[in-house]
């Protein structure tokens, strides 16, 4: 308006003079308006200088249609200037202020555990045909089943899991998910590991010190790779079983939920626990009906006084896992699934719904956060854009405004209390997954944490949602730190911590 509407004001007979700054103005918009719905923010000079050379080269061209009379200098200066932000732009040339791809260095891999293993598991990769819910569908399986074998060990144990690779093409790896590894057993390919080829294998080796419910899944090609099924359970019990203790993982294999384990009937008053894992890449709802019960854990870290629930449900962000544990009722039991009984016992009301969801951070028995200063402080904001770093520009799920592997990775001393502020700037749900550390929740949209301490590996953070979460640093390496929308963290949404 500021360059047309002086010049409309004085407006003479020729249309033509008018015309060619009213056309920049609407070009100029429309340039601000796509790089906010293309690029998201913050705009990169890679993006702002495209939509210069846009508007420049659109406002040349309707000049020269329209003969408008210009001089041959401004007409030469606009199409250099054109064509510099455009090579800029693109990234033909160095981008100012980009950031230099960091290199995947470690140094030699960590100390092995030396100790004797007393749990030992094969685990073998190859293409198979499995039954999902009565109908034959390809798959990638572990030993021949998805889900793969479960892996079950007692705290102390050594586990050395030996991880083959028959006809994956893709490679394989086995990712401890939430269990924190030293960073040569974590499973990341071109991280932390080369993948397994077919034909190679390698040995995973740690000790289970951490109760709880975990997972396992590979991380080279991830996204087809745990859809196709190459995942399982990892559950570490703190000593002899007592009662009913299950795993539900729920999986969407082909399109299709896969059904669960069957559950033996229990006798009134025993106690169960149901360890629920979400293995797919988005939420899922579980409403477990017919009874009380208390979420004990939330990604394999028991609660501090978790008080009973009746008629509610609860979200498990993907790769999160929650315990619900209770004893078992004289009536029937029933575990839902998206609306889908999963479980049963006998006849349950299906009407869960309308129940109201948990929300974690109001739930249990709070206490202080254990840390008053922070050594580090990051801020990833979650955006999409266009990644123009590459021949071929491609949609991407951003950090910062940057794709894997041009995000910078975020370097802290061992030691050091870590501070992310992680906010949702998209409209999609992205739920946030730190390898090798547990977080601390602090605050959610600026109301402080106010239940049970979290400490989580995996959590949903919606559209417009701001986390605060805190960890120390305690475990050395080279750890990734992504979406685990899998789509997503292949879509750009990975990035690294990395101890200096
Ligand atoms: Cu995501």
């Amino acid at each position: 308006m500021g360059v047309t509407g002086p010049r409309l004001l004085r407006a003479p007979g020729d249309i033509r003079s008018v015309a060619v700054p009213l056309l920049f103005a609407g070009y100029a918009t429309s340039g601000a308006l796509l790089v906010t719905v293309l690029h998201g923010y913050p705009a990169s000079a890679g993006a702002g200088l495209l939509a210069v050379a846009g508007v420049v080269a659109a406002t040349v061209i309707s000049a020269r249609a329209l003969g408008a009379r210009q001089s041959r200098a401004v007409s030469r200066s606009a199409l250099v200037v054109a064509v510099v932000a455009l090579l800029t732009g693109t990234g033909l040339t160095v981008a100012p202020g980009a950031a230099p791809a960091e290199p995947h260095d470690h140094g030699p891999p960590a100390a092995r555990i030396a100790d004797e293993p007393s749990r030992r598991f094969t685990l073998t990769a190859a293409t198979a045909t499995v039954d999902a819910g009565g109908r034959n569908v390809a798959a990638w399986a572990f030993n021949g089943q998805v889900p793969g074998p479960e892996l079950s060990a007692t705290v102390g144990d050594v586990m050395e899991v030996t991880l083959r690779n028959r006809d994956i093409g893709r490679g394989v790896t086995l990712h401890w998910h939430g269990y924190d590894v030293p960073n040569d057993q974590d499973g990341v390919p071109g991280v932390t590991q080369a993948a397994v080829r077919p034909g190679q294998e390698f040995v995973y080796r740690f000790r289970a010190d951490q109760p709880g419910t975990y997972w396992y899944h590979t991380h080279s090609a991830s996204d087809v790779g745990v859809r196709m099924g190459l995942y399982g359970v990892l559950v570490v019990r703190p000593g002899p079983v007592t009662g009913l203790d299950v795993t539900v993982p729920v999986h969407t294999l082909a399109g299709r939920p896969l059904p669960a384990p069957k559950v033996e009937q229990v006798e009134a008053g025993r106690p169960v626990r149901l360890r629920l894992i979400n293995t797919d890449s988005t939420t899922h709802r579980y409403a477990l009906a017919g009874t009380a019960y208390r979420v004990a854990a939330i990604d394999g870290v028991d609660l501090r006084g978790p008080t009973p629930l009746v008629d509610t449900a609860v979200l498990i962000p993907a790769g999160g896992r929650y315990d619900l544990v209770f004893d078992a009722p004289a009536t029937p039991v029933a575990l839902f699934v998206d609306g889908r009984a999963v479980y049963s016992t006998g006849p349950v009301s299906t009407a869960t719904g309308a129940w109201p969801v948990l929300d974690p951070l109001g739930y249990g028995t709070t206490a202080p956060v254990p840390w008053s200063r922070f050594d580090k402080t990051f801020t990833l904001v979650l955006d999409r854009g266009l990644d123009l770093r590459r021949l071929v520009p491609r949609y991407a799920h951003t950090v910062n405004g940057a794709a894997d592997p041009d995000i910078p990775p975020q370097v802290v001393r061992l030691g050091d209390v870590v501070r992310f502020t992680i906010v949702n700037r998209s409209q999609i749900v992205h739920p946030w997954h730190l390898h090798g550390h547990h977080v601390l929740v602090l605050a959610r949209d600026g109301e402080p944490a106010a239940g049970s301490p979290l400490w989580l590996d995996s959590f949903d953070v919606r559209p417009g949602e701001v986390w605060k979460v805190a960890f120390r640093a305690d475990n050395p390496g080279m750890w990734a730190n992504h979406c685990h929308n899998l789509a997503h963290a292949d879509a750009g949404m990975t990035l690294h911590l990395r101890y200096s």
